[in-house]
């Protein structure tokens, strides 16, 4: 018993896996003490402040800086005419196409960057903004990207207007990006056209924006005398910005340092390289002095990196027993005037081909054109693991549409359609391969939790009342996602594979620092990471520090975005521990004279097979790495791993929800949500709880408010907070989480992501109860947002409100 004891004390004391240790991070944000990039001062720095472009669509035909730079304090103003003899009037995309750093010629969307101030000060370089004197010819707009590949639809990339190929093939009209086609088109119409039962639905999954509570921003400081570019930057891929910054400036890499600190929020915004940082350096180095930039918040909702924008058609065919035997999606993606999507994957939709979801459909096809309009690029961001979150919004929707169309109930003809436990590893016929999931249990699961059984019985006896004020919608979502981008043959960014990186160094005092490839953004990587590797090398987590962002101490890595950093960075944290491990049981050995062979590792000590007695703690073991190793050893202890994982890995998850609908008002109340996740094998218990709830905060948001409309002149309504939905503690819902355990089978430790997973499994989830509640009227489908005008509207035209 005493020896049970003894060792549950000794696993306590580790914090290893499993363990809802507290997040290290957050004292010191909680007392104000972290370090974000506008905290950061640098002697003599200066301040720059963007001029950005009123219009949507215009001609630049005059700017003139002449009472700017007399503003006293303004030390430079920079357009593009000054970038030009760099060469950095315009920048490459992630996505394979350029993007104008300063407007050169013509505008292509409201608030583009057309010159940049540089002063003492915030106040003055704002002021100074003002004086630049911009002359504009106003050119027709494109906003909608249906009306986009109209034969005269004006063109809105005259610098791309007759280039016949773009980076992901053919382009058909100088406003097509591409077309992206993926499955069996004649095999899938075929099954269609035999379909004893068809249903089709478009649905909008409007622009949004993830509006991080921290604005996008950099402090560049070029040192002339040394030739050293320091660059402290809001970004979630330092090493990336690196490579894109020497790529751009010839100054090799190596005298290059990024530094992305503390970062409040990134949520798939800080994933570009935007013009604010290019400019910021150009002046830096121009000028000899830091120059910092930090957008405001109405620069960075209507400018940097927005969400979504899918204009989606879904059709199912199946039989009469509900059973699915096709699915077929045309999408139009309006990426925006520059294709600037932060997607790393080898196809243009990123990910989306996950769209046949958590089902076994045996048939499928699906056809992504990509647009340009006149609105700010972007696409990938926002919790979307590249574009899952369109893909489940879709598929979710679409078996909803075919229940009600069969007259069966949602829960049931998902379990009829599940793919099976025993199917995996299950290759989808969009060609993706998925690691392992355990659908049925986990919805089985969410429905005895929230007695969907006596749910829909109210419900009909609600309907039945016709004098009843409060309609009532259940919403069920079964979703599977994809993260972990990628295995290098399916994911790179410019070329680089999309591996990652740890390095582990255990000191004589046996404490330990981690430097990692990844960035956290929140998502307490200080904490997690410690976990790991205190299971896997039995060095207690309590002394281990864990380090990011700084690209000159950091390993090369690709940084954190769409939930990679678990399946990725994880397993480098635990191959890099199984590395100190394997070198710290030959030390054991030798301390031990025993053979390697004979002595095994024990959760905090190598031990002497057969002689639990005998043996050698890692404390012991790091101090004898230092002084005495065997014969021929090198000395000291520490490892490092880059990691390309085989496959991506696949979470899952089983969403309910209940909502009360307010037929005359439309308001709306979320009287339940429960949400199941399956992450594989979970570190912190805590932070994943917490991830969740910040996901299905954010779904909430986007589900019920959240959208960046435009009008025919290519204005942003709704670009600040006055009308942007960010729902506080107020209006947040109180959240039920449950979870499932599924292992990975390819990841060393058996771990999934899963900051993604809520947003990707909600929001969908969320439309599901909406449409629910107005279902028995012949309703089959509602855009989003559920705002209370939009649910009125509904009401309304069903005749339930006046
Ligand atoms: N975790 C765990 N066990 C698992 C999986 C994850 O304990 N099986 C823990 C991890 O150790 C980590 C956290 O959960 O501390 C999230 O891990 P993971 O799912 O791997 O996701 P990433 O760390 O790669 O985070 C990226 C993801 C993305 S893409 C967006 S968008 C988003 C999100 O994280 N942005 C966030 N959550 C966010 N949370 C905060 N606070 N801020 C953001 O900007
Ligand atoms: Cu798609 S948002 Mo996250 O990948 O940074």
């Amino acid at each position: 018993m005493g020896n049970i004891d003894a060792n549950l004390d000794r696993l306590a004391a580790l914090e290893g896996m499993g363990c809802s240790r507290k997040r290290r991070e957050d004292p010191r944000f909680i007392q104000g003490k972290g370090t974000y990039v506008d905290d950061v001062k640098m002697p003599g720095m200066l301040f720059g402040v963007m001029v950005r472009s009123p219009y949507a669509h215009a001609r630049v035909l005059k700017i003139d800086k002449t009472r700017a730079l007399a503003h006293p304090g303004v030390h430079a103003v920079l357009t593009a005419d000054d970038l030009k003899p760099l060469k950095l009037h315009w920048m490459p995309t992630l996505a394979g196409d350029v993007q104008a750093v300063l407007a050169d010629e013509k505008v292509v969307f409201q608030n583009q960057e057309v010159a940049f101030v540089v002063a003492d000060d915030r106040y003055v370089a704002a002021d100074a903004a003002e004086l630049v004197e911009v002359e504009y010819e106003e050119l027709p707009v494109v906003i909608d990207p249906l009306k986009a590949l109209a034969p005269d639809a004006p063109v809105i990339r005259e610098d791309i207007r007759d280039k016949q190929t773009g980076a992901h093939g053919a382009r058909s009209h100088p406003n097509h990006i591409f077309t992206w086609n993926v499955g069996d088109k004649d095999k899938t119409a075929r099954v269609f056209d035999n379909a004893d039962v068809t249903v089709r639905q478009e649905m909008l999954y409007p622009r949004v924006h993830p509006c991080p509570l921290e604005t996008c921003g950099c402090v560049a400081s070029f040192d002339k005398a040394r030739g050293d570019l320091t660059v402290y930057i809001t970004s979630q891929a330092p090493h990336v910005v690196r490579t894109v910054v020497g790529m751009l400036s010839s100054i090799p890499e190596s005298k290059i340092r990024i530094i992305s600190p503390d970062i409040g929020g990134g949520f798939g915004n800080k994933v570009g390289v935007y013009p604010g940082y290019v400019v910021s350096i150009v002046a830096s180095i121009v000028l000899g002095r830091p120059v910092k930039w930090i957008e405001s918040r109405a620069e960075n909702l209507s400018t940097t990196a927005f969400a979504r924008d899918y204009h989606m058609t879904g059709e199912l065919a199946a039989d009469s027993s509900g059973r699915i035997k096709a699915l077929r999606v045309h999408v139009v993606a309006d990426h925006g005037a520059f294709d600037a999507c932060a997607d790393p994957t080898k196809w243009p939709a990123g990910m989306f081909h996950v769209c046949t979801g958590s089902y076994d459909i045996p048939n499928a096809f699906v056809s992504v054109d990509g647009v340009y309009t006149n609105k700010f690029p972007g696409g990938v961001a926002y919790r979307c693991s590249f574009r899952v979150t369109e893909a489940v919004y879709l598929i979710e929707r679409m078996v909803d549409v075919l229940a009600q169309k069969l007259g069966m109930d949602k829960a049931e003809i998902r379990l009829k359609n599940f793919i099976r436990k025993d199917q995996f590893p299950f290759s989808t016929p969009l060609g993706l391969d998925y690691d392992s999931g355990d659908y049925e249990p986990a919805l089985r699961k969410v429905l005895a939790a929230v007695d969907y059984p006596a749910l829909r019985a109210e419900q009909t006896a609600r309907r039945a009342d016709a004098n009843a004020e409060w309609l009532m919608g259940i919403g069920i979502a079964t979703f599977t996602e994809i993260v972990g981008a990628g295995p290098s043959k399916m994911c790179d960014i410019l070329g680089v594979g999309m591996f990652d990186s740890c390095e582990i160094r255990v000191h004589p005092d046996g404490s330990a620092i981690a430097r990692m490839g990844t960035i956290t953004q929140g998502q307490g990587h200080q904490t997690t990471y410690a976990q790991i590797i205190a299971s896997e090398a039995g060095i207690p987590a309590s002394v281990i520090t864990v380090e990011e962002g700084d690209t000159s101490t950091a390993p090369y890595g690709l940084g954190t975005y769409g939930s990679r950093s678990t399946p990725v960075a994880g397993a480098a944290v635990a191959r890099a521990s199984h590395k100190i491990r394997e070198k710290a049981r030959q030390i054991a050995a030798h301390l031990l004279e025993a053979s390697p062979d004979d002595v095994e590792f024990d959760l905090d000590r190598f031990v002497l097979k057969g002689s639990p007695e005998q043996f050698k703690t890692i404390k012991q073991v790091a101090w004898a790495a230092y002084h005495n190793v065997p014969e021929g050893m090198e000395m000291g202890l520490e490892a490092v791993d880059y990691y390309d994982p085989p496959n991506f890995t696949f979470p899952f998850g089983a969403y309910a929800c209940v909502l009360e609908v307010n037929r005359f008002t439309g308001e709306t109340r979320v009287r339940r949500f429960y949400a199941l996740d399956d992450c594989g094998t979970r570190i912190n218990p805590m932070i994943i709880e917490g991830q969740i709830h910040g996901g299905l905060t954010e779904g909430f948001a986007v589900a019920m408010g959240q959208e960046l409309p435009y009008d025919e002149a290519g204005n942003l309504l709704g670009g600040t907070l006055m009308d942007y939905f960010i729902p506080t503690s107020f209006e947040t819902p109180h959240w039920e989480t449950d979870f499932t355990v599924t292992p990975s089978p390819h990841h060393p430790i058996g771990a999934k992501g899963v900051a993604e997973s809520p947003h990707v499994g909600s929001i969908p989830c969320f439309t599901s109860a909406m449409v629910d509640a107005f279902a028995h009227l012949g309703v089959t489908h509602m855009n989003m947002p559920h705002n209370a005008y939009r649910v009125w509207q509904q009401s309304r035209s069903l005749g339930l409100a006046r």
